[in-house]
């Protein structure tokens, strides 16, 4: 796993250097999505498999912004889904993105994640690292990621990171969300969702939505690369992650590109989701 780590820090070190300095307009490509590659996706998502090559107990690399699964090495031991730069659409008005890193062991599915990782591309360059805690690292003068603290979310926060557009949201979902805010808490979205989860992680608990909607009944945010890992941090910071019913981590992915509908947070905002969502 150290090998990973390290992988994912030097990695990380050369993304933030081709977001700070390099080429930030659109490619002619098209991912599995639908969306129209930056030329910093196809970059990231390069360096990223450059630097997997290198270790050998990588055996197979899922990416967003691939088609397919990529075979490194056949007698690797992790097979590691990732997002290279996730908020990509956030890179031309200067806001926080993301990568983020599923380690699954010999299969790809919720139950064989080992481990789960993100980096923060912000004002400074963070690293959280989720195995059996979630531990926050930072980036140093020197290039090296040093450990700042363990992250532990409160049973209840005052953060609402709401998702999707509204217009397309269920009435039941809208007065969840109406009645969350009625409760006191604070609109908090970027549209990123690695600063926007981070920052909920940060201040102790809240909750993130990404609903069903009328034009995205599965959702948006896909399973193997940004619901898994997200939902594996959640549970081991002590907070929960569903997919309106059920445990995120209880999903079955059929397909790499895979979407579902995600809400993760602390207990109590969880639980109201709960609630609200076994009456439809
Ligand atoms: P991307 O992987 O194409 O960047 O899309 C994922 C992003 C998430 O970071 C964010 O939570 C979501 O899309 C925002 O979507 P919306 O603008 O529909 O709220
Ligand atoms: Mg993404």
């Amino acid at each position: 796993m150290k090998e990973i780590i390290d992988a994912i820090s030097r990695a990380a070190v050369r993304i933030k250097r081709e977001i700070e300095f390099g080429d930030t307009s659109y490619s002619d490509h098209i991912n599995k999505t639908g969306d129209t590659q930056l030329k910093l996706d196809i970059a990231s998502d390069l360096i990223i498999e450059e630097e997997f090559k290198k270790i050998p107990c990588v055996k197979a690399i899922i990416s967003e912004e691939k088609e397919t699964a990529q075979t490194l090495n056949k007698d690797g031991k992790y097979i590691i889904g990732y997002d290279p730069l996730d908020g990509s659409s956030l890179i031309d008005v200067n806001l926080a993105v993301g990568s983020i890193f599923a380690i699954y062991e010999k299969e790809v599915n919720a139950k064989s994640i080992v481990a789960a990782i993100y980096v923060v591309y912000g004002p400074r360059t963070e690293m959280v690292v989720a195995k059996d805690d979630v531990r926050l690292y930072r980036l140093n003068e020197s290039g090296e990621f040093k450990e700042i603290k363990t992250i532990k979310l409160n049973q209840k926060g005052k953060l609402n990171a709401t998702g999707a557009t509204q217009k397309g949201w269920s009435a039941y979902h809208k007065k969840l969300i109406e009645d969350i805010f009625a409760d006191g808490y604070r609109l908090r979205y970027s549209g990123g969702m690695v600063p926007d989860l981070h920052q909920i992680l940060l201040k102790g608990g809240g909750l993130f939505s990404y609903p069903a909607t009328t034009d995205t009944p599965n959702g948006k945010l896909r399973l193997l690369f940004e619901v898994f890992p997200f939902a594996f941090v959640f549970e081991k910071a002590g907070g929960a992650a569903i997919d309106g019913k059920k445990r995120l981590l209880e999903l079955k992915a059929s397909h790499i590109h895979d979407t579902s509908p995600c809400f993760f947070g602390s207990n109590e905002e969880i639980d109201r989701v709960l609630n609200e969502y076994a009456k439809h």
